[in-house]
């Protein structure tokens, strides 16, 4: 298999800084290396170049901090990810903050008729400009995803939407603002949050995604966010929040994902190693990459 690593240092969604320096931990963390064992070819294309912000990053224009330089990186990316799947290869995109999906997605979308997405996650990131609690643009990438939010960012890449709210499928949720329920009750959209996962175990879960998926999807997109993991476990994250999943049932999770065959591109987002503690975080993002691409002990 072929895979292209496109790297995206943006830390302008958010209010923590340190989170652009996710790309280089996680390749430090090993990713290279690990995937080379299991026969990959990896093409590493380096990081796109994100816009420094002109005004101080604490304004918000119409509660949408940074916006027109996250418009911009968001359209860099997704012509990087757009080749990269024009060409038949894999993209495996590192962030950077959350926002970065919505270039993601819009490069990949494109291809396909019915494009899956499974968002990974302790927060929907179905808000608006107006549900937002903190104007923070990445706690918004999968309503813009759905066509919902400022027009200049659900246009990126000249579109819109790039997905539908029937072809989503998140897991992990424990925090919800109330914009984001009316949304996800409002558009029918699946949601796995702690209390299924815990009442049902992961293996069900996942069953479960791979069932309702595999039929009505022609691809399936995988946005891990490392906060939808356990603080204890993944403590290099911007906005953690406590009772998340467990590295063992995420372990999981990518196995069966890979044992499904549906995953066609992913990206994993929020390592901020200034806030991590050894690197611990990249490294729990290796290692799941490491399931999702096929290691296995037998
Ligand atoms: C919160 C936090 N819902 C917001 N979102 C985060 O600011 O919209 N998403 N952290 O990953
Ligand atoms: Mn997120
Ligand atoms: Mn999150
Ligand atoms: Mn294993």
């Amino acid at each position: 298999k072929q895979l292209s690593v496109i790297g995206v240092p943006m830390d302008l969604g958010q209010m923590r800084r340190g989170v652009d320096m996710g790309p280089s931990a996680i390749r430090y963390a090993g990713m290279v290396e690990r995937l080379e064992q299991l026969k990959y070819n990896i093409e590493d294309l380096g990081d796109i170049e994100i816009p420094r912000p002109k005004q101080n990053t604490d304004e918000k224009e119409d509660n949408l901090r940074n916006l027109n330089e996250i418009a911009e990186g968001s359209r860099r990316l997704a012509k990087a990810v757009d080749e990269v799947v024009e060409n038949k290869r894999f993209p495996l995109v590192l962030g950077g903050d959350h926002s970065i999906a919505m270039g993601t997605l819009a490069g990949v979308a494109k291809h396909y008729e019915n494009l899956g997405v499974i968002w990974y996650d302790a927060h929907g990131d179905l808000n608006t400009a107006d549900s937002s609690p903190s104007g923070n643009i990445h706690g918004m990438p999968l309503a813009v995803s759905l066509g919902i939010g400022h027009e200049k960012l659900t246009s990126i890449h000249d579109y819109e939407p790039k997905i539908k709210p029937e072809n989503i499928v998140i897991i992990g949720a424990r925090s919800l603002d109330e914009g984001e329920r009316v949304l996800i009750e409002e558009k029918g959209i699946k949601v796995y949050t702690m209390h299924e996962v815990d009442r049902m175990g992961m293996t069900q879960v996942v069953e479960e995604t791979v069932d309702y998926l595999k039929d009505r999807t022609d691809g399936v997109h995988l946005s891990l966010d490392l906060d939808g993991l356990d603080p204890n476990e993944a403590p290099g994250v911007g906005t953690p929040v406590m009772g998340g999943l467990s590295y063992r049932e995420s372990h999981l999770a990518m196995e069966m994902l890979h044992q499904s065959g549906m995953i066609t591109s992913a990206e994993f987002v929020e390592v901020n190693p200034i806030l991590d503690e050894k690197n611990k975080t990249a490294s729990v993002a290796v290692g799941l990459m490491g399931s999702l691409f096929g290691e296995s002990l037998k």
